[in-house]
């Protein structure tokens, strides 16, 4: 590898050459990130051949995490801070003319995913490879990822992602490891001469599995991991050779098109499952060409299939990936000669499931007769575990047909994937504690009674590479400075900063450097979307996806609260403050996107309105995507974290704000709670209901949102708005479906219930942010206690108590 940066140099100038015929002059940005990335991944390459010797002969455990979503973002900038080359690799740049964050908005963001899940299946990677554990991802391939968000006129718009437009320089093709998955056809049990009982599939149509590799790297370590995409093609089979007329062909280019369809797109929607055909089919795709892999590469180990589980851990990530356990069944006895008992313990014992979310909507079931035509196979298992569950249960609850009726895996003509995931595995994790003591107490109540040493919690996590490291570079050199560099191996230690509370030269670089950060984003927000925000108003964020329970419309509703009042009263007190907002919403999510043409509808009136200008200003960046967010996060003084309780699992970006000395302005939600328990009540802001307040509002019914509309001035002025003349309806019928969502429909989601706390901590918030010194404070202990939230804790969790697994002897 290159030493320093003249070796660099002379490295890249050769790779510019040898790969792309240019020299460093006439070489274009996108010539340089090619060759940046060629440069780069010939080195990686060592390691990955190095990485993958040892797994093979040390036949250590791996562990494989299934996921649906890999929201991975771009990779350039922190492949080089995990291979220690950032310094050397932007100097040397800059002295040939190229400036490395140029060449990083090069890259593809690759939006493999819809939001917290997917991101936090990639922070997961980088965790597993830096801290050395054998730990592999399996996922699609998609075609297109999170759709192109462009709004017009305040309406979003749904562009198809085309991130492969761009050549992806970190992927390898892996042609000659190609999987066939099967669908369709019929299935026969045929008796064999022995008596003993075989599975006959005809008629089935045969899709071909195409493996592409990235590189997951660790961070200064060789610990090279591998996140394996898999992309659906035809085999060019029989038909093909066999045409002899023209429609021949263009049945076969038919077939293969429906054939390649099931990696083209990413289902965008996130907890809100559309019931679609092909999203079986795509979960069945991925699962498939997984459990066939893992048990090829154990395979090579010539070992007994019993001890499997001693090799591999398969991970779910929420149900998408559930039918693994069916598959991993069928492929154990029908392909493998295993029986029924046998095959059954190597599956539990290798399966673990994590769920993140409660939201009743996105508990995945399958109607059984799609399930059973598509899958006939799968089918039969499924029935089969189902049955044998069933009776499992009448013998431990004789006559309780209640209970088992609602334990049942098929019940009501569904499949139900969380039952599935449930009783084939051995681990079922939430993913806060608050998550998981809801699962207990109530959502999985039932399941826990029955089988309460499977359910645990594993808080979630960030990794502080990206996300502080690489996306906060001053703030991590200051750390560093103040109490040296063993935080970066051991983030716990972001505590040792505060000794620093009440050193006044500490905090007033650590507000400069907000500031820096703040001026930043100031620039890009007047470069992408044209609006100058005031860089000293205080920066109060909400990014995530639309959703009605993350309550957007709260947030929105309280802008139009504060504008009314500065209207009303020029000398209105408050300190100037910008909102941005970044979300997507699912396109056919309807109350989402008036949220969006709602938060546009108020940003044009209070951005064009010169009486409150330099008071506030709204920003809705378009397209929000991983690396938007590492600009934003840095440069924020308020976090945002609004969800109804009860209703956010964990939330991640919450952690994120924090690592980077953000206030958090939240609900008792999620992981809130945690971060909570860690700051204290100095250092966050929370209001509004409690869950068990909110639970029991919805056992009761006792929540009246008229009621709160009648008896709350603030609240009638600022929701007649949405539907008598104002400016912000401007007599239009726009927002008549916001207002019916929290009248007539009585607010699902309690925004009006929480309201009135709400606006009263953000008036403290305006009042206690004009005491810089008091919020700097505020700032550095959220910094500093933030290392529980580091994904290498979580991962050390899973590790020790789900996967059982030890860092690799490869570890530098
Ligand atoms: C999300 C949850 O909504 C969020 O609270 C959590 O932090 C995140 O998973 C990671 O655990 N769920 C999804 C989803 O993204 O698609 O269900």
């Amino acid at each position: 590898m290159f030493s320093d940066k003249e070796d660099f140099k002379q490295s890249f100038s050769e790779k510019l050459e040898t790969t792309l015929g240019k020299k460093v002059d006439s070489a274009t940005e996108t010539d340089a990130y090619r060759a940046l990335g060629s440069l780069l991944t010939d080195e990686i390459n060592k390691n990955w051949l190095k990485t993958n010797k040892h797994y093979q002969e040390s036949k250590e455990k791996q562990v494989y995490y299934f996921s649906m979503e890999f929201l991975i973002g771009r990779l350039m900038g922190n492949n080089l801070l995990n291979m220690q080359l950032l310094n050397t690799v932007r100097n040397g740049l800059d002295e040939l003319g190229f400036s490395l964050t140029e060449l990083e908005e090069k890259e593809s963001d690759a939006g493999l995913g819809n939001g917290g899940l997917g991101r936090l299946a990639a922070c997961f990677l980088d965790s597993l490879a830096s801290l050395g554990y054998a730990g592999h991802g399996y996922g699609i391939r998609y075609k297109y990822g999170m759709f192109d968000q462009r709004i017009i006129d305040g309406y979003q718009v749904e562009l198809p992602d085309r991130w492969l437009s761009k050549e992806y320089v970190w992927e390898v093709r892996r042609p000659e490891e190609a999987l066939e998955v099967r669908f369709g056809g019929e299935v026969e049990m045929v008796e064999e001469k022995s008596g003993a009982l075989t599975c006959k599939h005809t008629n089935y149509e045969q899709v071909r599995a195409v493996p592409y590799d990235v590189p997951v790297v660790g961070f200064d370590n060789e610990t090279v991991n591998t996140l394996r995409l898999w992309s659906a093609e035809a085999s060019e089979d029989d038909t093909l050779k066999k045409a002899s007329k023209q429609s021949d062909f263009d049945n076969f280019l038919e077939h293969k098109r429906s054939l390649e369809e099931i990696s083209e797109f990413l289902y965008p929607d996130d907890s809100h499952e559309e019931g679609k055909r092909l999203r079986l089919k795509q979960e069945y795709f991925l699962v498939s060409s997984g459990v066939q892999n893992a048990l090829d590469n154990f395979e090579k180990l010539n070992l007994p299939l019993t001890t499997f589980p001693d090799h591999a851990a398969l991970h779910i990530n929420d149900t998408h990936p559930a039918l693994l356990i069916p598959e991993l069944m069928r492929i154990l006895m029908d392909e493998r000669g295993l029986g029924w008992e046998e095959a059954w313990d190597i599956t539990q014992a290798s399966v673990s499931y994590t769920n993140h979310t409660t939201l009743s909507e996105a508990l995945e079931t399958w109607p059984v007769g799609m399930v059973r035509s598509l899958l006939p196979r799968i089918f039969m298992i499924i029935d089969e575990i189902n049955e044998r569950f069933c009776q499992t249960l009448w013998e431990r609850y004789p006559g309780d047909f209640d209970r088992i009726a609602s334990l049942a895996i098929i019940a009501d003509g569904h499949v139900k994937m969380a039952h599935l995931s449930i009783v084939g595995s051995h681990s079922v994790n939430g993913v806060a504690k608050l998550h998981t003591d809801i699962l207990k107490k109530r959502e999985m109540k039932i399941f826990y009674d029955t089988f309460p040493e499977r359910f645990n919690n594993k808080t979630n996590g960030i990794t502080h590479r990206r996300w502080l490291m690489h996306a906060n570079e001053p703030l991590s050199a200051l750390i560093t400075e103040s109490i040296g560099d063993q935080w970066v191996r051991q983030p716990d230690r972001l505590q040792d900063l505060l000794k620093y509370k009440e050193d006044t030269s500490f905090l007033n670089r650590l507000n400069d450097i907000k500031q820096e950060k703040k001026e930043e984003l100031t620039a890009f927000i007047k470069d992408y979307s044209n609006i100058t925000i005031d860089p000293s108003s205080i920066f109060d964020v909400q990014i995530k996806r639309l959703h009605g329970y993350k309550r957007q419309l709260l947030n929105a509703l309280h802008i139009m609260h504060l504008y009314n009042n500065l209207k009303a009263n020029p000398n209105f007190n408050m300190t100037p403050r910008t909102f941005i907002f970044g979300a997507k919403a699912a396109p056919s999510y309807h109350f989402a996107k008036k949220v969006i043409k709602l938060i546009h509808t108020i940003a044009s009136v209070v951005n064009n309105d010169p009486a409150v200008r330099n008071r506030m200003k709204v920003v809705f960046l378009e397209n929000y995507s991983v690396s938007m967010a590492e600009r934003i996060i840095p440069a924020t003084n308020i976090s945002e974290q609004i969800s109804t309780a009860s209703k956010e699992a964990s939330g991640t970006g919450n952690m994120k704000f924090m690592m980077n000395g953000a206030i958090t302005l939240g609900t008792m939600d999620g992981a809130n709670v945690e971060i909570h328990d860690l700051v204290g009540d100095d250092h966050i802001y929370t209001f509004g209901l409690s869950s068990d307040e909110v639970l029991e509002y919805y056992k009761n019914g006792f929540y009246s949102s008229r009621k709160v509309y009648d008896e709350d001035d603030r609240v009638r002025h600022t929701l007649d708005q949405l539907i008598h003349y104002s400016p912000f309806s401007k007599g239009e019928t726009e927002f008549q479906d916001i207002y019916d969502n929290l009248i007539t429909y009585n607010d699902e989601f309690f925004v009006l219930k929480d309201f009135a706390s709400y606006i009263d901590t953000q008036a403290k918030i305006s009042e206690d942010y004009l005491d810089t010194r008091l919020w700097n404070e505020k700032s550095l202990v959220n910094i500093a206690r933030s290392g529980k939230f580091s994904s290498d804790r979580t991962i050390q969790e899973y590790a020790s108590e789900i996967w059982k697994i030890e860092p690799s002897g490869i570890l530098k």
